[in-house]
């Protein structure tokens, strides 16, 4: 396919803890490089200036009693800078944009996780990002035990990750219950060695790509 008939996509990988984001997001990059397209990593919460300050805040274990709502808020306000900022200039630049987390860890984390109601976040989603919506995602799906197993194996726990195991059983429940609700979310098990990981996930992305030939002919 002629790369130059290609514009922007925004690709976004969820899961929880320990999932292997991280490391599939290398994959992904090196893929699109060898296709010759130019790509912009990043991450939420973070990307920005604003976003990494609010990152800091978000994940500091020393702030024990941040509100579900002021958490969701900060969330939000660390997306709005970077859909500003980073993505959509990237996107318009024609570059593809490949991004750890989204508004899906938002639907998660504060509403599965934190018991705030989907609509409350849809309000949230509308307000700050005018439902932005990623072109195709990732999800990680690992057992709770062993996601928190591998997380732990990597520096001291942040604010996330001292919660307890049954507030990661609801956030797990919750990304695959909306992954059920739009067909741009691949599950992908992520029990498997990394390696067969990053091969399905390629596999996925490597028919969105042919697909986008398709409609560009
Ligand atoms: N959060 C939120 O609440 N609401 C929101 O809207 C957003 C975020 C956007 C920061 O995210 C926190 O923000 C996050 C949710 C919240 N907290 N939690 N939980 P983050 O993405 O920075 O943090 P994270 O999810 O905790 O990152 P992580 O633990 O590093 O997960 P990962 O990136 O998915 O995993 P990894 O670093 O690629 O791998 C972890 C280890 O496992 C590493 O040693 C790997 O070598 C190993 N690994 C990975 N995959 C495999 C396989 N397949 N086999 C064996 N070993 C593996």
């Amino acid at each position: 396919m002629d790369q130059k008939t290609t514009v922007g996509q925004f690709v976004t990988l969820e899961g929880a803890e320990g999932a292997g984001k991280s490391s599939l997001l290398v994959a992904i990059e090196d893929w699109l490089n060898d296709k010759g397209l130019v790509v912009t990593t990043t991450r939420e919460p973070g990307g920005t200036a604003l976003g990494e300050g609010l990152r800091g805040l978000l994940l500091d274990p020393d702030l024990s009693n941040v509100t579900p709502i002021a958490e969701l808020a900060m969330m939000f306000a660390a997306r709005a800078q970077h859909v500003s900022e980073v993505i959509k200039p990237a996107l318009a630049r024609g570059e593809w944009v490949v991004c750890d987390r989204f508004t899906d860890s938002s639907y998660a984390y504060q509403g599965s996780g934190r018991g705030i109601d989907a609509s409350v976040i849809a309000a949230f989603e509308r307000l700050m990002i005018q439902r932005f919506q990623p072109d195709i995602t990732f999800l990680l799906d690992v057992p709770v035990d062993l996601g928190l197993k591998r997380a732990g194996e990597v520096g001291t726990p942040d604010r996330f990750e001292r919660e307890q195991k049954d507030f990661f059983e609801r956030v797990r429940a919750g990304f695959l219950d909306r992954a059920q609700t739009a067909p741009r979310i691949h599950v992908i098990d992520a029990t498997n060695a990394l390696s067969e990981v990053t091969g399905l996930a390629l596999g996925h992305l490597d028919r969105f790509w042919q697909d986008l030939g398709q409609s560009n002919r």
